[in-house]
């Protein structure tokens, strides 16, 4: 979704994309192990420098750094940059609570006791009532990032009513409404609906 972002506000900018098959474990095989070693995806290449990286964060960080310093997604100002680490670091505590509740239905088909949507919804609560408090309408990369954790729960059944968490939906809507989500997401989509049916 980034990648896209970088490609619309410079058009030198190129990438490529590849799907790996999990199931195949090519993320195990040894070209891909140069890329990351711990053999998991996301990664990526840089091909003009040739440096590599794994770790869905990291990866953020480092094409602000190198591709969109000083816009909106990643600001010059320090107290700005800082809110979003902020962020970054809320969404690992929501990615711990998604994995034992929503991810476990959806993805693994496990029961799932009622302490873990709990927990979930305390995350969800805390993550709203920031985006209540302190957004300012413009993304981030820890949007992204937030999005990205939602959006297993934000698409599925769960017993949440999505309506009741306005300003979390709006930063969602916002990422729904960049230039490109439609194509980045048509698979999860397709594979999240199939779960669901
Ligand atoms: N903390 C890592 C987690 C990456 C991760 O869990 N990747 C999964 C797919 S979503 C994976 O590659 N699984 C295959 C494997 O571990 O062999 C990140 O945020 O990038």
């Amino acid at each position: 979704m980034f990648l896209k972002q970088i490609e619309a506000s410079d058009e030198n900018f190129k990438f490529e994309y590849r799907n790996l098959n999990l199931k195949e474990q090519e993320q195990k095989q040894d070209w891909f192990l140069r890329i990351n070693s711990s053999g998991q995806v996301p990664a990526i290449e840089d091909t003009e420098t040739g440096f590599t990286l794994g770790e869905s964060k990291a990866i953020l960080f480092y094409l602000a750094e190198r591709f969109m310093k000083n816009t909106d997604w990643w600001p010059e100002d320090l107290e700005k940059r800082c809110k979003i680490q902020h962020l970054f670091l809320l969404s690992i505590d929501m990615y711990n609570t998604v994995g034992p509740s929503a991810a476990a239905k959806f993805m693994f088909g496990r029961q799932v006791r009622q302490v873990s949507w709990d927990q979930l919804g305390a995350m969800i609560t805390c993550v709203d009532s920031h985006y209540e408090n302190s957004w300012d309408e413009k993304l981030t990369i820890a949007d992204l990032m937030i999005y990205s954790i939602c959006a297993l729960a934000l698409d599925t059944p769960t017993f949440f009513d999505w309506i009741n968490y306005e300003s979390l939906i709006k930063m969602a809507k916002a990422v729904r409404a960049l230039p490109g989500f439609d194509d980045v997401h048509a698979y999860y989509k397709k594979w999240i609906q199939s779960k669901i049916l």
